[in-house]
């Protein structure tokens, strides 16, 4: 088995992405695992993924991403066919509500066990909890990008996105946190989950708002 798993450059100002150097801490620790590193850039995104899963031919694809404002490691569940930028891309670009593909469907549900993932994660001591949405910045254009990927090209190929929260170093006092390598720890246990899982937990992970 061979599983690729992205995490992205620093952007919006930053000079880390804990997304990123929690995927090299997983692909240290696995053999199975091949870390890529993507652009935060709408237009170069997309074809960096597609290059590193032509590339290594993973059998399993996590894309993680840093999530601002979380303090919990979140497994997305839908990804939604809309980019509505707020900051501009680290190439200069805010695209405003336009589609990620244009004439695709407007959403495509994960392929990873999402639930069984939350609670891998729970039993290593980390926070973590479903997400319903990836927002419209370049994370969810990589999901969704990914999901019609695996949908018409890839059929045989699992994969999905987990967004990580920020690192204790990157906010002010009392913002939300995660440690990277708590976030490794993270990501591992979904890799884990998602190769050993097929049928997802039974468990409700709905939200009222
Ligand atoms: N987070 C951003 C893009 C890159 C990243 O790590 C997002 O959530 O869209």
């Amino acid at each position: 088995m061979t599983v690729l798993l992205t995490g992205f450059a620093p952007f919006g100002g930053a000079t880390t992405n804990p997304s990123w150097q929690a995927a090299r801490l997983v692909a240290a620790r696995r053999d199975d695992v091949v870390a890529v590193e993507l652009p935060v850039e709408f237009e170069a995104s997309l074809p960096a993924l597609r290059a590193a899963i032509e590339t290594h031919r993973p059998d399993l694809v996590v894309c993680a991403g840093e999530a601002g404002g979380r303090a919990s490691v979140t497994p997305e569940r839908v990804a939604i066919n809309l980019i509505d930028a707020r900051i501009p891309d680290n190439a200069g670009d805010q695209p405003v509500d336009v589609p990620v593909i244009e004439g695709a469907p407007a959403a495509y549900f994960t392929s990873l066990p999402v639930k069984a993932a939350v609670a891998a994660i729970q039993a290593h001591g980390v926070p973590a909890a479903v997400s319903h949405t990836a927002g419209t910045y370049v994370c969810n254009q990589v999901f969704y990008g990914l999901m019609h990927l695996l949908a018409t090209e890839f059929p045989a190929l699992r994969g999905g996105f987990v967004h990580v929260p920020s690192a204790p170093e990157q906010v002010g006092p009392g913002e939300p946190a995660l440690g990277v390598e708590q976030s490794a720890v993270a990501l591992d246990a979904v890799i884990t989950t998602a190769l050993t899982t097929t049928a997802d937990l039974d468990v409700t992970a709905g939200t009222l708002n």
